[in-house]
Parts: C-alpha cells; structure tokens; sequence
C-alpha cells in the first residue's frame, strides 16, 4: 500500500488555536471545493443536519436537541455529509480502468476519494477486475452460494450507520439463515461498555440525556477527543463551564477540543481576539491504561474527605443513603481503595497524589456530575474494569439516577447502539429470542455466534468461509492486518453492501460482490412513497431521519431492499417474514420493532417524529437497578496495575495508542491534515516523549521502523515512519488508527469484551539507517 502523505515535507508544528472558530470555518470551505460541491448545494443541505425534520448526522452519535440551532452541525458532520453528497462517482467505468491489483496499492484515502458506487459489480478472477452484474444475478448467485455453505461458518457484520429498520430485518436475516454470527463495529468500540455497565447498573448504555447536561454542575472527561469525534458536545461543555462547573479530564494527549473552544454558531465569540473558552478546568495527562489507579486514587482521597466530615460533623462525603438503599459491594470496595497504596497509585497512574487529592476535593464539592468516557477506556485489556471503575466513582457519591447526573459513554457511529437496541448482537441472551420464533415461524439458532474477534479467529483456522458486510472497513478496523488480509482471501464469500471504495472490497475471495446502497442523505422511494428510517443516539434517544438528496446514481437500492431481496433470494419460505411488505412500507418494520420491544419502542411510528427523539426506558435513570442483585454494584478490580500480562518492563518498550486525526472518519481518511494536532499533510508519524527519543538516540524527524513486542512467533512491523517530538508521559507513544493496526495482535483484547486494546500496543521503535 502506498503511504498516507502527500507531501515529502510534512509539517508539525503545536497547534494553539481554539477548536472550532476560524480553522474549522475554513477547513469547511476547502473541502467543499475539493469535493466539487457547489456551495448552494452544501448549504441547502446542512441546514437540514440533524433537524427534527431532516436527516441525522452520518458521522458521530452525539444527541440532536429539540431546539436545534439554525446550524446543528459541526466541522466533523459537515464533512461527512459532503464526503456522502459528493457529486465524484466510481462506476464501472473506473472498474474498468483500474485492475483489482493495481488498486491494492492505493492509499485509504485514495479509494474512498473516488466517490460514491454505483454499480453492482462482482470480482472476475481471469480478469483481476470487477465487473457490472445485474441485481437480480447477484442476489440469485449469493443465495446460492450462502447455502452451499455451513451457516455456522457465515459471518453477517454490521457497522454502526445502518438504520434501525435495516439492522433489524438483517439480524433476522442472518437467524432464519441458521447464524448468530453478528458482530458488529461496537465489539471493536463500547463493548466494553455494553458488558461492563449492565453488571453494574442493569443497563447497557448510558443514563444521561441533554437536559443533564444542561443541569450538571461538574464534569469527568476520560479518554476522549471531543473536540474531532464527538464536536457539538463542545456546546454543552462550553454551557457547563460559563455557569462555573469544572470540567476535569484525564488523557495522555493534549486534545485541543478539551482545552479551547470558539463556538463558531456565536458570532460573537468568532470576532472576539480572545483565545475562547477554557474547556478543562483541570487536565491530567495520565499513562495510558493508568485510569483504574487514578480512579482509585480519587476515591481513596474521597473516603480521607468523607473520614474528616464525619469526624468533624461536617456534611459527609459519601451518599451513605444512597449507598445503602441501593448499592451492592461497598465493603469490599472499600476495603480495596483504602488497602491501595499511594505511591503505587501515582507510579501506575503518572499523576501526583496532591493532584488525585485536588480533583477529589473538587468532585466533593459537586452536586450533579456527569462522567464522560470514549475509547481511552474501552479499547484496553481493562477495558470493563476501567468503565465500572468509573461508575463506582459516581456511585460514592450517589450520583446516578438524579438530575444532572450519571454515566456518559459517548458511541461513536451514529446508530451503532441503535442496532445493538434491535437485535444485532451474537449473544442470545440479549434477543427475545421467543417472540422471534412465535412472530415469524423459525428456529433460532441456540448458540451464541462470533463476535468480531471470534470471527477474526475462525478466518484465521479456516472455519469462517463466508463474509457479508452491512457497511463497514471491517478487514481494514480489526487488528493484526498483515495476518488478516492473508486469511479473508482464503474464504469463499465476501459481500459488501457500501457506498464507497474500500480496501475490504480488495481483498477478493472464490466470490466477491460488491452492492452499492443508497445513503441516509438520499431519497429512498419505494412503492412510489419516500420512506423514513430512524436511528438512536447516544443518549438513548431515538430519531427519524428523512432523506430528501437525489440518490447518487439510478442503480443503488436501499439498505432494507437489499436485505430483504438476499433473504428473499436465500431463505425463501422458512419464516413468515413479510419482506416484500416491509419494504413497500417501512412503517410495518417499525412496528414489527415495536411488537419485538414493546417498552421502548411504545408507538414508534407516531414518537420517532418527537423534536430531540423519544426516550428509551432506562432503568438506571430512575434507580431502578436491572441487575441480578436487584442494586447497582460497585465492582472492585482486581489490580490497578495494567495489562499485567505484557511485560513491558524492559527499558525499550513503548505502550502505542491509535488514535483518529481531525481528518478522518474511522477508516475513510478524508485527508493527511491533523488541524487540532498541527499535523500536516501525513499520517505515517509516531508521537513520542522527549525523553524516550533521547534514550533510544532518536532526534525529531527521524525515520523509525515499529514493531510489535510479543513472543507469538509472528513478526508485525510497520516502515519508515517519522518521529515526532510530542507532549505525552514518558513510556507511551501515539500515531494513526488504521494504518497501525498491523502492529495490534488479535489477542490483544479485552479480556471479557473481546475489543482490540488499540490503546495499548506494546512496541518497539526502530531507528532506520540513513539513506
Ligand atoms: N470526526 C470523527 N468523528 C468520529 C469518528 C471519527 O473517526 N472521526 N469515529 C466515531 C467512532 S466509531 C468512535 S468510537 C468515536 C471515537 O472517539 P474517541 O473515543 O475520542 O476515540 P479516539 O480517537 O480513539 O480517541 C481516544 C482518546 O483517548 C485517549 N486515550 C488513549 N489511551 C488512554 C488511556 O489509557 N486513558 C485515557 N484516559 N485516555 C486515553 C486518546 O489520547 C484520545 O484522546 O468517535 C466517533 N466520531
Ligand atoms: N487501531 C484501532 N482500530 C480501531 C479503532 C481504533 O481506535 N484504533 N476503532 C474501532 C472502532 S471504535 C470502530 S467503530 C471500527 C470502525 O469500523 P467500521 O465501522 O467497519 O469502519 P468505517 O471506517 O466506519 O467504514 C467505512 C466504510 O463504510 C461504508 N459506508 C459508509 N456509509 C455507509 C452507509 O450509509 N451504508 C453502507 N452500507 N455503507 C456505508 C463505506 O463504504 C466506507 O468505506 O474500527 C475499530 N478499529
Ligand atoms: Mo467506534
């Protein structure tokens, strides 16, 4: 693969503007003309983003408000809508130019560029290229090709976009086929989150919604970059820090979007010379994976608070009401902050005790306070514990279930946790799989499935044979690349419903198709009625988006249509699914949703339509704890000692986080600029502490070579890379997600979640011989 450059002279230099204001104005401008977009048609679009009555944002999941302002969309958004409305296409035309081979050496960013598909295409081997199918052929020869195959040895991927009407009937789909195999892009994300808050809470995702953060009075930060993955959410961090909460945040990197922020919808503040809003009262650039230890230290710090208030009379600290009313586990909690040891605490964290002792005093302080988190905490071996270390933080202090307060994961695709509210899961236990068998007349399969890194393994011993991907990069997000891409062209079937070019496409197996969908921007017509779909949110709210754009291009079909036809084309007669009626009216999907859940669903057809959405039933919101002691647990760790099975004592060993520049969506690599970072024109940089350049004898600029620090006998090295002088604690080093996911090994995971730890890669940075 060509490298992520383009330029010989990148340029890095510490970016000190504030997030948003000017930069993000302008960086708008460039790529609209890039992308050859009139500005009329940008401007007539965005203005209905994330509208009640418009489309929700394709890029990330951050909650829509029932007041939307004229522009409810960020810089983030905004590219992704002109990445999707691009009028660039990649037609048979270009297949026909362009030699699958060939192609293998392009850049992520190179094949996303050349637009939107339009075509069904099928990969012909004699020829290395893909070439034009008819839809019907295409849904015939699959069908026939899925039942010549073991269903067991099937996978059915979803990626976070698709609707919750399309996820539903794919996940059945996949059942009535005879696979659980569905993973999904949130095994590689907020699985962590998904397993670790119903232990402790009875829910899987989050407790807060926007009028929380419109009444908190503190806010945590852990391991997210707000100001590139979730930008609108700066609003309400901004509206939290000019009515005086603080803002405390915990994050080996310094992410501009969590230090300054210029609201570039407040003219005002865009003309004012003033640097912006100081976002984070309080910023900590703590190890990587030391969070559990920085946890712990708080709360020792807050039992040594609540200790002195109870001696001295004073209010206590703890919520001693809340905790017995509805808490489960303290004492051994307890036991276990008090027993830890400070100075281990400020060794495994990297941060001081008197500063633990200063966020605790500001936390004891605080009301109403809401704990944010992203993938800083997810994407470890301590992932879970991470995550509920944080919930036994809040529940110290009752803060759960009330006002302004609670538990914040912030999702990252824009309906990825939607899907999972509808069924996509492998895990049985979290389908009504009875209502399933009753409605439709088929037999569940009674296992569990794969989950992402269980379908990574089956490729890996030849027992998964067949791919089929609703959206997604999948080869191109899971870890250990060079294995991966070796083993899916091995499979049989690889199928991959998209709306652009990725490597995942290349990677051809015995049958490769191609089946380019419609987008949520655009137009979906069936039985001459525009259809609506809808998607949930971050906060458990949930949407309708109407898309309104012209399709771009005659041949695509919607994401539901394409379902229903594999199905009707694979499972014809073995369920009573009415596929041709849903897709006439998707209406009756969402009423076959609502009869699936009837609780959160309640008169979906009539609520989705609700300015800001309607709200999921939330247990934990009301202190109503679904888990199986009835309260919510406080889950004490084991260790704060971290990823405690790799060693990385030795001097040499570096921890690696991937991270996302300002410049890309996940794997779509819009372009090699890191505005927020002051990278320019490359992603092929290791960021790295002053002090480890200096034991390793490197000096900024040098060339490196990576590799992976582990004894499984498989060399995983990435080249010629440019180092780069960074401010972050000594022992960790950062650079780019997806070009580094060769360095992750696939067992390199959370330990019960099963996500990636690509936030922890052992390495080793190589210098390379002059010339
Ligand atoms: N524009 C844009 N928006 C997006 C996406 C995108 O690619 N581009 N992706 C979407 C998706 S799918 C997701 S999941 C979200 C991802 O959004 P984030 O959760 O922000 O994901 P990352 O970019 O991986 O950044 C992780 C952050 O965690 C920090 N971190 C790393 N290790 C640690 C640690 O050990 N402890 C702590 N406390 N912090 C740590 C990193 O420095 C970084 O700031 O964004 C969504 N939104
Ligand atoms: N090292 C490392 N690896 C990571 C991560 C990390 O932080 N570090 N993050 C992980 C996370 S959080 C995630 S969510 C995954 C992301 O993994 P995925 O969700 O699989 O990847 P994306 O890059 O979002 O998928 C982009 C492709 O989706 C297709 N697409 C876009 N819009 C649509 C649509 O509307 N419909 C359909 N059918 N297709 C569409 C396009 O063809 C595009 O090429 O990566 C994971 N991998
Ligand atoms: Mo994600």
């Amino acid at each position: 693969m060509d490298r992520s450059e383009n330029t010989d002279k990148p340029t890095i230099e510490p970016y000190d503007e504030p997030t948003g204001g000017w930069g993000s104005v302008k960086s708008l401008v460039e790529k609209s003309s890039q992308e050859g977009l009139l500005a009329s048609t940008v401007w007539a679009t965005m203005q209905r983003q994330n509208k009640p009555d418009g489309y929700q944002c394709v890029s990330c999941s951050w909650a829509k408000p029932a007041d939307p302002k004229p522009f409810e969309y960020c810089e983030n958004g905004a590219k992704a809508t002109m990445w999707e409305i691009t009028p660039k296409r990649c037609d048979r035309d270009f297949f026909a130019r362009h030699r699958v081979s060939e192609l293998l050496e392009w850049t992520d960013h190179d094949l996303e560029k050349q637009g939107r598909l339009t075509t069904p295409m099928k990969y012909e081997r004699s020829l290395d290229q893909y070439v034009p199918i008819k839809w019907e052929d295409a849904f015939r020869e699959i069908g026939e090709e899925l039942n010549q195959l073991d269903p067991a040895s099937v996978v059915f991927y979803v990626s976070g976009r698709a609707s919750l009407e399309a996820s539903h009937m794919w996940q059945l789909f996949a059942r009535i086929y005879g696979s659980n195999n569905l993973p999904d892009s949130s095994n590689m994300c907020h699985e962590s989150t998904s397993v670790g808050l119903p232990e402790s809470i009875g829910s899987p995702v989050g407790t807060v919604t926007l009028e929380d953060f419109d009444a908190c009075d503190m806010m945590f930060f852990f391991g997210h970059n707000t100001g590139t993955n979730a930008p609108r959410l700066l609003h309400w961090v901004q509206k939290a820090r000019k009515r005086g909460a603080p803002v405390i945040t915990f994050n080996p990197l310094h992410e501009r979007g969590l230090m300054r922020f210029k609201s570039p919808q407040n003219p005002l503040e865009m003309i004012s010379p003033d640097a912006g809003t100081k976002m984070s009262s309080d910023y900590y650039q703590l190890k990587v994976g030391g969070d559990v230890a920085a946890m712990t230290g708080i709360a020792k710090a807050i039992f040594a608070l609540d200790d002195a208030a109870k001696e001295s009379g004073g209010k206590r600290v703890l919520d001693t009401r809340f905790i017995e009313e509805h808490c489960h586990g303290f004492d051994e909690f307890e036991a276990f902050v008090r027993a830890a040891d400070w100075e281990q605490i400020a060794r495994c964290s990297g941060v001081p005790r008197d500063e633990l002792e200063h966020v605790a005093r500001t936390y004891s302080k605080a009301e109403r306070v809401i704990a944010n988190y992203g993938m800083g905490l997810t994407q470890h071996r301590h992932g879970i514990e991470n995550v509920q270390m944080l919930v036994n933080l809040l529940l110290m202090r009752g803060m759960m279930g009330k006002e302004g307060a609670g538990i914040s994961p912030i999702r990252g695709h824009s309906n990825v946790q939607g899907q999972r509210t509808v069924g996509i899961t492998e895990k049985l236990k979290l389908i009504p799989v009875d209502k399933f068998e009753e409605f439709y007349g088929f037999t569940v399969p009674k296992e569990d499935g794969l989950d992402t890194v269980k379908a990574c393994e089956g490729m890996l011993d030849g027992s998964v044979k067949g791919f089929v991907c609703l959206g997604g990069n999948f080869a191109r997000a899971i870890p250990d690349t060079g294995r991966m891409e070796e083993a899916w062209r091995k499979m049989r079937l690889n199928v991959q419903i998209s709306t652009k070019l990725n490597r995942n496409h290349l990677l051809t197996c015995e049958k490769t198709y191609i089946l380019p969908c419609l987008g949520r921007l655009e137009r979906d017509t069936q039985n001459g009625v525009d259809q609506v779909v809808s998607v949930e949110d971050s906060t458990a709210c949930i949407h309708a988006s109407y898309g309104k754009s012209e399709p771009a291009s005659r041949e695509l079909l919607s994401e539901p249509k394409i379902v229903a036809e594999l199905a009707k084309a694979t499972v014809p007669g073995r369920s009573t699914v009415p596929w041709d009626e849903w897709i006439a009216d998707y209406g009756l999907v969402r009423d076959a949703i609502e009869r699936a859940y009837p609780v959160d669903f309640c008169d979906f057809n009539q609520r989705m339509g609700t300015p800001g959405g309607f709200h999921r039933d939330i247990g934990a919101c009301r202190r109503e704890w679904r888990t199986e002691t009835k309260k919510a647990n406080f889950l004490t760790p084991e260790s704060f000692d971290v990823d405690p099975d790799i060693d990385t004592t030795s001097q040499d060993v570096l921890k690696l986080i991937t991270v996302r520049s300002n410049d890309q969506f996940n794997t779509t690599v819009y372009g090699y600029d890191d505005r927020l970072r002051g990278v320019k024109g490359t992603r092929m940089v290791i960021l790295m502490n002053v002090e480890d350049m200096r034991r390793l004898g490197l000096t900024d600029q040098d060339r490196v070579d990576i590799e992976t620090y582990a004894d499984d006998g498989v060399t995983r090295r990435v080249e010629d890379y440019r180092v780069h002088e960074w401010q972050l604690p000594k022992g960790n080093c950062a650079g780019y997600y997806p070009e580094l996911n060769a360095l992750i090994p696939l067992w390199h995971h959370s330990r019960r979640a099963h996500v990636p730890a690509a936030k922890s890669v052992p390495v080793r940075i190589i210098k390379r011989a002059a010339g």
